[in-house]
């Protein structure tokens, strides 16, 4: 038996993100290979590809902005290999499964590896999937007489230890840099946040496990550098320092560089000696935002003087930082996406990049049920699940705030750039001041002011310019309304 994955994403957007890939599919597949011994398994970059594999079986993945086209590819393997079933699986249906489309004959809710061994035994052994030999199986939805079916919950795996090392081998690029997820879930409850849907409870490998899938990478590939890309890697500091520990015991600091994902509530002195001691080279965090205020609207359990320390520890122990930060929530005001920019333009030698999205409601979440309420998005078939684009990779991408106002802008350029220009930049400078490390951009301004533009100025738009507008860009019609208000 034949399985063919392929992830519904574009690949154009991916390059922007540095082409990562997902790592859904090389868990299923490792899964499959120890419990079922079943090797036949690929993952397949277009649709052509995935139907030339000839499948007898195909799972295909998507995230809530690519969900139209996760649709388009199921209807093109429908047509050309009939008989054969379409399962999807992802954070997005996990979320709302009542919306599973027709096309597909079947989802996995949530955590995939062993609901999907269950399916494939079951369709190994039936050669179809019917409502009948389906009904049993917990953790899936699926359609029976046109009504939309969703069965028992099927509890998370545990210990996570039987969850296999992913098969890295199945995927298609040459990583100098490798990800490693060593726990799923996070103990807190940011209201944006929707991997806890999929991963409810916080659970970690062994420190076993971890080192020897490290040895394991060190192995297959010549890497520079491995990224924890937990939820939240130092969540559970007896561990971490129990990680810490050994990789330094194995030599294992000595031959490979770590990054990870931190928290600023959590971050200490005796956090930071752990990190370094392993040679974590640089962190990801959330900081959100400038403001107390809106930290306090996400839920983040954290406030700036934290995010200040974290910053000013990092710095201290030479462990670089990537953060990012989230613009345009509800009750947002201008004042308060200055206070993220004066943090941002304040620390500008302690953040190694910044990154700042829009909100975006993601399903599942509470602040998809803010946006439900609002009219903003639905559950329907009429939902264009583009408008859930964060980078505003299209034109469609929407904004959850009914604070600022238009004329607003004007003043936050204004302030933005006295700002810059006080500490010693210009937009000109910030846009392309290269960083040490990585040559990576400090400030991500450009992007920034893209996502304005689409969200307060979409006529401007209209006929699309190949270069990124600038703060220059903002139409004089609204300079005048903002100083006459
Ligand atoms: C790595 C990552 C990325 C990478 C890689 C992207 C890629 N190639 O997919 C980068 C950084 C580029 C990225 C980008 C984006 N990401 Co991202 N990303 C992640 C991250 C951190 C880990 C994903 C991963 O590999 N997990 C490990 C595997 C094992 O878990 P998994 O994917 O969930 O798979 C399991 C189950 O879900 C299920 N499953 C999943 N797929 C399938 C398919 C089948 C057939 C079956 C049976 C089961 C199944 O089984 C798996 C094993 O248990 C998650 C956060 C998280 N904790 O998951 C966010 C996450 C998946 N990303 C998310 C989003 C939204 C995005 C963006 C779309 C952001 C945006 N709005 O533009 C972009 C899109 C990419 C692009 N630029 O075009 C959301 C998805 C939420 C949603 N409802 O869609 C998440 C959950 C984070 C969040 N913001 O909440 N991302
Ligand atoms: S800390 Fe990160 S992973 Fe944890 S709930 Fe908040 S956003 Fe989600």
């Amino acid at each position: 038996m034949r399985i063919g994955f392929i992830q519904a994403i574009n690949k154009e957007h991916l390059k922007r993100a540095h082409d990562i890939p997902s790592y859904s599919f090389i868990y299923l597949a490792a899964y499959l290979e120890k419990y079922l011994q079943m090797k036949d398994v690929f993952i397949a970059d277009t649709v052509e590809e995935l139907i030339e594999g000839k499948p007898d079986l195909v799972g295909v993945a998507s995230y809530s902005m690519y969900f139209n086209m996760a649709a388009e590819i199921a209807g093109k393997v429908r047509e050309a290999l009939p008989g054969v079933p379409i399962v999807l699986g992802g954070h997005h249906i996990a979320a709302i499964p009542h919306t599973l489309p027709m096309v597909f004959d079947l989802a996995v809710r949530g955590e995939g590896e062993e609901t999907f061994a269950e399916l494939v035994t079951l369709f190994q052994r039936d050669r179809r999937f019917t409502p009948d030999n389906l009904d049993a199986v917990k953790g899936i939805v699926f359609h029976r007489n046109g009504e939309t079916v969703i069965s028992q919950h099927r509890p998370l795996i545990e210990p996570l230890d039987r969850i296999p090392f992913p098969k890295r081998e199945l995927l298609k690029w040459d990583q100098k840099h490798d990800f490693l997820y060593s726990s799923r879930g996070c103990p807190y409850r940011c209201n944006f946040c929707s991997p806890i849907i999929t991963w409810p409870k916080y659970r970690s490998h062994s420190v076993d496990h971890v080192i020897t899938e490290i040895q394991l990478v060190l192995r297959q590939h010549d890497v520079l550098c491995i990224d924890f890309f937990d939820d939240l890697f130092i969540a559970d500091l007896p561990r971490l320092k129990a990680i810490s520990d050994r990789i330094v015991a194995e030599g294992l600091h000595k031959e490979v560089s770590f990054a990870c994902t931190i928290r600023s509530n959590l971050m200490n002195d005796e956090i930071c000696e752990i990190l370094k001691k392993m040679n974590v080279v640089y962190c990801n965090f959330g900081a959100e935002s400038g403001s107390d205020r809106i930290l306090k609207w996400f839920h983040k359990s954290s406030k700036v003087e934290k995010i200040q320390n974290t910053l000013d520890l990092c710095h201290k122990y030479g462990i670089a930082v990537k953060a990012s930060f989230i613009a345009f929530s509800p009750e947002e005001t201008v004042e308060d996406l200055l206070a993220t920019f004066r943090l941002i333009i304040r620390n500008k030698d302690k953040l190694q990049r910044v990154a700042v999205h829009p909100l975006i409601p993601l399903p599942g979440t509470s602040v998809w049920r803010i946006a439900l309420e609002r009219g903003l998005v639905t559950e329907d078939e009429t939902m264009d699940w583009e408008r859930l684009d964060g980078y505003f990779y299209t034109d469609k991408g929407l904004t959850m705030n009914n604070v600022i106002r238009k004329y607003d802008i004007f003043r936050f350029f204004r302030e933005l750039d006295s700002l810059l220009a006080e500490h010693g930049l210009d937009w000109e400078k910030s846009l392309h001041s290269p960083n040490p490390n990585d040559g990576e951009l400090i400030f991500n301004l450009t992007k920034f002011l893209e996502i304005i533009m689409h969200i307060y100025f979409p006529e401007k738009l209209m006929e699309k310019e190949p270069e990124p507008p600038r703060a220059t860009d903002i139409p004089k019609e609204s300079y005048i309304m903002t100083e006459s208000m």
